[in-house]
């Protein structure tokens, strides 16, 4: 297997000057980049993938902070296209952590020979479209050019890290970094004084696990989230035959929910039952792992209305029964948003954590950050004293990564430009004005590797298809595009992932347009329009 701490930008050197001829560029060889590169090179097309990282992995090569896991099964989180490979891979933990997904990935990557396509070490800053000969021209921030008929942007959802700006983080005397670029050599937190800011998904798990080493850790918290137990452990043989003999099962399951997850929803509402018979189901399925807890539980949980607050009750009492002093209790029970309107941190032992006599809350809605001195942190209560502070605050989510791009379509017009109000596209994929560009890190909603496979599936298929009829140029009608930007702000508004400020809908980004940054469709809706446009010719597309 590769080591990814030696991978070279080798791959693909071609003489000062020269530009690389390709069918296809994929930007990022993370989990939809390597597949996209696998299924492309099945088509027999020309593929180059530049890599920013040193390695493969995308979210799995830059989050290497303590405590990182998967909180989706790992099995359910594999690709399914190879037998062999599920077959092969022996997943250990039931919630993998960070270095076995890499080690996954790289392995995947090693197996179907995809390391000799990409180029490691290699920024991509700007993509032209070249309307004499329908290609686009990529250039990289060491000065490599190439250039390709398609262009794939497989640059991760949650992978341009937002830092705030606070002022004075260049004065601060210790070392600091954000979770998503955490040093390959780790950092040094044991026997120090530890600011974190953000309690997301991120810094319950950091928070978690450095609260083992660390002299004293402050938490700088804004927004109180509900959390609930992970419950992970090792598979052992039994169940790792077991969990071999079902993946038909298991990714059946998986297509049939709404987020491509392993569990159903109770098809009863939570109020259509008495409250004896819904705390039971409350308090059996809390027991159980990961997000079985609301994803099995009654629809409506997860819907905003009665049944969602009647749960977050629940929550919230559970979240008081853990904590030992009661106004800190009081400051981790959320209560200014719905249960799920935020995406829910699976945990293990967090709350506990705030139990410990070296670990202090601090509550910055109250007393807000001002700046970073060069000793620690500055509130408007207080100066807190820190060795090293950890930003766990984030990302710019979805358009941030592509905005970092200088991507310019026809007539010289940038996506960055055309996305300012929030993306503007077909179904996630493609933008009218851009042809022959895949924004497949728009389009992809719920469980990810689960919802990334169809659409990589998708996205090749219709590439073929374009080949094949010797299409030069394929892109969303603007027609089509309206459409789709009404139907997702239209039945966005509906859902519970648009009733909160978080990365769902850009609001933790100063300035961004506050739109849902998805699709507001189930995995399982989304895969039949995607079939039925396929299916009528690429309905909505324009083929010249
Ligand atoms: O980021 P977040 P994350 N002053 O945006 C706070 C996925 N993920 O990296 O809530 C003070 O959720 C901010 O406060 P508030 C998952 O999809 C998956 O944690 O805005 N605080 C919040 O507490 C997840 O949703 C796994 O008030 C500030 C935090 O920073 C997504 O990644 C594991 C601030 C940011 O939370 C992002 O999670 C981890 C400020 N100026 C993550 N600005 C898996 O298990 C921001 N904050 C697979």
């Amino acid at each position: 297997m590769g080591n990814p701490e030696q991978q070279t930008p080798t791959a693909g050197a071609s003489p000062a000057g020269e530009v690389e001829q390709f069918d296809a560029i994929v930007i990022g060889a993370g989990v939809t980049g390597l597949y996209s590169l696998y299924r492309l090179h099945e088509l027999g097309l020309s593929v180059r993938a530049f890599e920013d990282g040193g390695g493969v992995g995308g979210t799995w090569y830059w989050n290497r902070y303590p405590g990182c896991r998967f909180d989706s099964e790992s099995y359910t989180y594999g690709y399914s296209f190879s037998e062999e490979l599920l077959q092969e891979w022996d997943w250990k933990e039931y919630y993998s952590g960070q270095p076995e997904n890499e080690r996954y990935l790289n392995y995947v990557a090693d197996k179907f020979d995809l390391r000799r396509h990409i180029r490691f070490n290699s920024r991509v800053v700007s993509a032209v479209f070249d309307e004499e000969d329908d290609r686009w021209q990529v250039n990289l921030q060491d000065g490599h050019r190439a250039s390709a008929q398609f262009l794939i942007t497989s640059v991760g959802i949650l992978s341009a890290g937002y830092i705030p700006d606070f002022e004075g983080i260049d004065s601060f005397q210790g070392p600091w970094c954000h979770t998503g670029r955490w040093p390959k050599d780790g950092m040094d937190l044991a026997g120090k004084r530890v600011g974190v800011i953000g309690t997301g998904a991120t810094g319950v798990q950091l928070i978690t696990e450095i609260a083992k080493e660390v002299s004293h850790l402050t938490v700088f918290q804004r927004t109180a989230n509900y959390c609930a137990p992970l419950r992970n452990g090792p598979i052992d043989d039994e169940a790792q035959r077991k969990i071999k003999a079902s993946y038909p099962e298991i990714f059946k399951m998986c297509n049939e929910s709404a987020g491509s997850f392993m569990h159903k929803f109770d098809p009863r509402s939570a109020m259509d039952v008495s409250p004896e018979e819904r705390l039971e189901q409350y308090e059996r399925l809390w027991k159980e792992p990961g997000f079985k807890k609301w994803l099995s539980n009654f629809y409506d949980v997860m819907m905003p209305g009665e049944a969602n607050e009647d749960y977050a009750k629940f929550v919230r009492e559970k979240i008081r029964q853990r904590v030992n002093d009661p106004v800190v209790a009081e400051m981790l029970v959320p209560k200014d948003h719905m249960f799920g309107s935020k995406r829910l941190p699976c945990e293990s032992g967090y709350y506990e954590v705030f139990n410990q006599d070296n670990v202090l809350l601090v509550d910055v809605r109250q007393a807000p950050i001002e700046r970073i001195t060069p000793r620690g942190i500055k509130t408007s209560d207080a100066e807190y004293e820190l060795d090293v502070i950890i930003f766990a605050t984030g990302y710019d989510a979805v358009t941030g990564a592509l905005n970092k791009i200088e991507i310019r379509g026809q007539g010289g017009q940038t996506l960055k430009e055309k996305f300012a109000g929030g993306p503007r596209t077909y179904m996630g994929i493609s933008s009218a004005g851009f042809p022959n560009l895949f924004t497949i890190n728009a389009a992809s909603v719920g469980n990810f590797v689960r919802a990334a496979e169809p659409l990589v599936e998708w996205v090749s298929e219709c590439i073929r298809y374009v080949r094949e009829n010797e299409f030069t140029r394929i892109s969303a009608t603007p027609e089509a595009e309206d459409a789709w930007v009404k139907h997702v702000n239209e039945d966005g508004a509906k859902i519970l992932r648009t009733q909160a400020n978080s990365w769902f809908v850009g609001a933790n980004i100063p300035g961004k347009a506050r739109v849902l940054l998805t699709s507001p469709d189930t995995a399982p809706v989304m895969r039949a329009k995607r079939a039925e446009v396929a299916a009528n010719g690429y309905e909505g597309f324009l083929l010249e």
